[in-house]
């Protein structure tokens, strides 16, 4: 009788888990994470299929049922709206791929917001680099019904859950409640989730730093230091080595788990006046992330990133984010000290 693989923790159960730790939970938040996992598990399947499709060299815009093929990022926003929406648990969403506030279906508001961006890095796809979603949820402010613009406005701080879902040589949903932050990993054979990596701890110190040095001629003194440092021995210490793919969430994850900084901070001349990256959908929800891992996030004029105010709901940020003693490291450039 050939022994069983058995497999471990699933995702529901975590989030089950994590529901038991707050005595208060409705079981909404579970609710909501549950159908954000679904959606996660249909987009997975999709940019896998695309991905072939392209490198395959596939042209034609029609799938084998003759249906019209959508660009993955329209593809995977249309795929969270639409669980989002009827879930009975949010009120309102913000999507990278949306200029204005998307509401719930009426009758199905429920009391909290989510954040996304559907498919960040999505331009990766055809050279086969992993792309994710990013997903930032709060309660909401407004007492009830259709949610609006403010119940999205609040500070990192205030999230109740935050996370991502990498789509890479597997497919991994990272994620916080607040109470640690938890990896699972995708056996598309069941089609289920498995806690891979419990309780994820970014390491203290690391050798790795990520930033587009293509930039370097028009950064701030602060960050052009730091990083000139980072490549120099110190006091016993090897030079960092420099690992970019360009996608925030491999860059991220990777430093999640191997130890790292990624720096996408403003510059003099690229006209981001407030860096690239996106406060709302992609700055705080990997802030909570990374600070539940023991790391941190602050823009490059020193601010937590948790603490921002946010002003509108496609605001960029700097952001520097990473190994605490890397990002400590960065803070005491960015001061001059
Ligand atoms: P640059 C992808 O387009 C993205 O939004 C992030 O995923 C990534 O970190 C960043 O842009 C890369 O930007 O300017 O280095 O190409």
């Amino acid at each position: 009788m050939a022994l069983v693989k058995r497999k471990g923790i699933t995702i529901s159960r975590q989030i089950m888990d994590d529901q038991l730790l707050h005595p208060e939970a409705t079981g909404a938040l579970t609710g909501l994470l549950s159908d954000l996992v679904v959606a996660g598990k249909i987009i997975s399947a999709e940019v896998n299929m695309a991905g072939l499709a392209d490198i395959l060299g596939q042209s034609g815009r029609t799938n084998i049922q003759g249906e019209s093929v959508q660009k993955l990022d329209v593809f995977a926003n249309q795929t969270i709206k639409r669980r989002m929406e009827q879930c009975g648990h949010i009120c309102v969403m913000a999507s990278e791929e949306e200029e204005d506030p998307i509401p719930a279906l009426p009758g199905y508001e429920g009391n909290y917001t989510i954040a996304f961006d559907p498919l960040d890095g999505s331009t990766n796809i055809d050279v086969n680099v992993s792309v994710g979603t990013i997903f930032s949820i709060h309660r909401r402010t407004s007492a009830n019904g259709q949610g609006v613009v403010t119940d999205l406005l609040q500070p990192g701080s205030k999230q109740v859950a935050a996370g991502y879902i990498i789509y890479g040589s597997s497919t991994m949903m990272v994620y916080t409640t607040g109470s640690g932050v938890h990896g699972f990993t995708l056996d598309p054979s069941v089609g289920e989730f498995f806690l891979s990596h419990p309780n994820m701890r970014i390491p203290e110190a690391s050798l790795y730093y990520s930033v587009n040095e293509a930039y370097s001629p028009h950064w701030f003194d602060g960050i052009r230091d730091f990083i000139n440092h980072l490549k120099t021995e110190d006091k016993g210490r090897k030079p960092y080595s420099a690992r970019y793919i360009g996608s925030l969430v491999s860059d991220f994850h990777r430093n999640l788990v191997k130890g790292g900084i990624f720096l996408y901070p403003r510059d003099k001349k690229s006209g981001k006046a407030e860096g690239k990256l996106r406060l709302l959908y992609e700055a705080a929800p990997l802030a909570m992330v990374v600070e539940q891992a023991g790391g941190r996030a602050i823009t490059d004029d020193g601010r937590r990133i948790l603490d921002i105010e946010p002003r509108d709901l496609h605001q960029r940020v700097p952001l520097i984010i990473g190994s605490k003693q890397d990002v400590d490291m960065a803070e005491q450039f960015l001061r001059g000290e």
